[in-house]
């Protein structure tokens, strides 16, 4: 059966890898919902068939314009948020707006309409794990958010659970790890170090470089999502996660190796204050109540894929790369 999917965020890096997933994978059609904010592109979802994809510019927390595409929606898949940490830190108050705001927005119009919602959410929810810590998180770990962005995905994640539990909305939630993969907004840390490479400037390592981040392509996010959307347990929450727990420092010195650089070619700045240690996943009930397994297993293939696609679409990221500097500029990051 098709569906017709409202796709919030849909001009972002994950939403747009999920129109594409959707369009190779399904014959569904798709409304994007999108804002058009600094990290959102319209060039993102070019080259797919006007018959299948349309872009609204329009902010999830307008509750006249959700009203209608949810009204006109089989199912929502909501990725819109405020998504960088750094920013956050820098000025919260679009975070609580779009991650908070936005989606009560989205539930009342679900509500409303009786629609299928699925949220999705971040492992950071869970705030972080010691380096030596043997465990990993799962949908048991109780919440404990650290910075401004994560603790509004974390509030965004208890509207759904409690509109799913007073009110009966058709939703489920999912928490993935860090995605990396094409048309990654050039102000996250893999983007980030690839283009200052490209542009002659040495990478940056917050702190001292130890921290460890759980690493899976945003093309697995999709399927991974897909998954849950067709056959996920409404009220629940799934962790969504690949086995790839990498440290900074390792993730910086294979970028520089890939590049044809010396591994050691790098900078050590700044640290994020309220930097989290270490995030790691435990996909178990994913993998084992729905089946899903990750495609790309290959960290080293699949980043090599990801510099070649900044290598090829600099026309892409070039425009966002100096005034995103200049942020960082200011912190001595
Ligand atoms: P992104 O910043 O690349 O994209 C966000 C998109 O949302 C942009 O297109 C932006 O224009 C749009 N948007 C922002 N505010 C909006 C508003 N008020 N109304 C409508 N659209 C709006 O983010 P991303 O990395 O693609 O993340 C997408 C989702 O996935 C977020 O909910 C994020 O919390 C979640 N997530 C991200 C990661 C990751 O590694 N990047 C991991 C787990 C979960
Ligand atoms: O220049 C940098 N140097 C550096 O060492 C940048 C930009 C980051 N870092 C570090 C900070 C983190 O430990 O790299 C790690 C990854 O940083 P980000 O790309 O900013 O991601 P993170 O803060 O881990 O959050 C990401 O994963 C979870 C996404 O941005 C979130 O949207 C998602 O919820």
């Amino acid at each position: 059966m098709t569906r017709h999917l409202l796709v919030t965020g849909g001009a972002g890096f994950i939403g747009s890898g999920f129109v594409h997933h959707v369009l190779e994978h399904t014959d569904d059609t798709v409304t994007v919902l999108d804002k058009l904010t600094y990290a959102g592109d319209k060039t993102s979802l070019e080259g797919l068939p006007d018959s299948r994809v349309t872009l609204v510019e329009g902010d999830v927390a307008d509750p006249a314009v959700v009203d209608e595409l949810v009204s006109a929606a089989d199912a929502v898949v909501h990725y819109a948020a405020e998504s960088h940490n750094d920013n956050s830190l820098r000025d919260p108050s679009p975070f609580l707006q779009t991650n908070l705001i936005g989606t009560f927005t989205l539930l009342e119009a679900a509500r409303r309409h009786g629609t299928r919602l699925h949220h999705i959410s971040t492992d950071e929810v869970y705030g972080d794990l010691e380096l030596d810590d043997p465990g990993r998180f799962t949908e048991a770990t109780p919440y404990n958010p650290s910075s401004p962005y994560s603790a509004t995905k974390a509030g965004s994640d208890m509207l759904v659970r409690a509109w799913v539990r007073s009110f009966g909305v058709q939703a489920t939630i999912s928490n993935c790890s860090n995605n990396y993969g094409p048309r990654q907004h050039v102000e996250k840390f893999i983007p980030r170090q690839i283009t200052n490479l490209m542009l002659g400037v040495r990478p940056r390592l917050y702190g001292s470089g130890a921290n460890v981040r759980d690493w899976i392509h945003v093309d697995d996010h999709s399927s991974a999502v897909l998954r849950v959307l067709d056959a996920g347990r409404i009220g629940e929450t799934y962790l969504i996660g690949a086995d790839g727990e990498k440290s900074n420092r390792q993730v910086v010195e294979l970028i520089l190796q890939l590049m044809g650089r010396d591994p050691q070619d790098y900078d050590l700045v700044a640290d994020r204050p309220g930097h989290d240690l270490r995030y790691a996943i435990d996909a178990s009930r994913l993998r084992t109540e729905l089946g899903w397994e990750p495609a790309y297993r290959d960290f080293e293939a699949g980043l090599a894929a990801t510099i070649d696609w900044y290598r090829e679409h600099e026309g892409w990221w070039r425009h966002q790369k100096d005034v995103t500097e200049a942020k960082y500029a200011a912190s001595g990051q």
